[in-house]
């Protein structure tokens, strides 16, 4: 006998610049779910841990180097080794929070250079969240907050390239969901001014998971850019 009554759980996700706040964040909203009694699970990409994940961690601190184009697959890769992870998770009945998705792997790909649905393709078909926050921080804020790390990809240049995608992104999604298009992604996307003090981060990403709490469970967990 299958239960259907059972609340399938959500998947949300983080995206934002380094320094923005997200692990902070994404951690601070598992804590209070649980205190919710919302079963939650905390995840990030990528994940360090698993093998490809460990190519990618050599890539990240510049001890290996790879073509533009194998480290997207990579990024990719890493997300669909957990794929079937991620669905049985929500289909228990337990929310994902997510560190960093294929938005990602798109905008810093596509800020390297290379072309917008190039970088889309791996990604079609991942479990598309049910809601996309995004973290927006200035260059300046991040600056004031003691500056990017050693990483790769944490230089001021980048850092900049890849918050103007983001916005892009977003904005782009916005507007079409307001104007009903039906090529719109099935992805509904807030952003947030993450420059603001800690807690009223906190505030305004849990105003929007308790929405998303209270409609997805009904809907059916939809499919990444098909
Ligand atoms: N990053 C992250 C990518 O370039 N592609 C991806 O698909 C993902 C998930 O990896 F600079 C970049 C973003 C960041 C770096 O991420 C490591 P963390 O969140 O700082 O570990
Ligand atoms: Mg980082």
């Amino acid at each position: 006998h299958v239960d259907t009554n059972k609340k399938r759980g959500v998947l949300i996700v983080i995206e934002g610049l380094d320094r923005s706040g997200k692990s902070t964040q994404a951690g601070a909203l598992a804590a209070r779910l649980a205190q919710s009694n919302v079963p939650a699970k905390l995840i990030k990409f990528p994940d360090r841990t698993t093998p490809i994940g460990k190519m990618i961690d050599a890539y990240l601190r510049s001890q290996s180097d790879l073509d533009d184009r194998a480290i997207h697959l990579l990024f990719s890769a890493n997300r669909w080794e957990l794929a079937t992870s991620i669905e049985r998770t929500l289909s228990e009945g337990t929310t994902i929070i997510c560190d960093r998705y294929a938005f990602s792997g798109v905008v810093y790909s596509v800020s390297k250079g290379l072309p917008f649905s190039w970088c889309k393709s791996p990604d079609i078909g991942l479990p598309a969240p049910d809601l996309a926050l995004f973290l927006d921080v200035s260059p300046e804020k991040a600056r004031e907050r003691g500056g990017y790390g050693e990483e790769r990809y944490e230089k001021e240049e980048m850092q900049k390239r890849v918050r103007e995608l983001f916005r892009k992104f977003v904005v782009r999604e916005e507007d079409a969901e307001q104007r009903g298009d039906a090529s719109k992604d099935d992805v509904t996307w807030v952003q947030i001014d993450a420059g603001r003090s800690l807690e009223d981060v906190k505030e305004s990403i849990w105003r929007e998971v308790q929405r998303v709490l209270e409609d997805a469970p009904r809907r059916p967990l939809r499919r990444l850019w098909v």
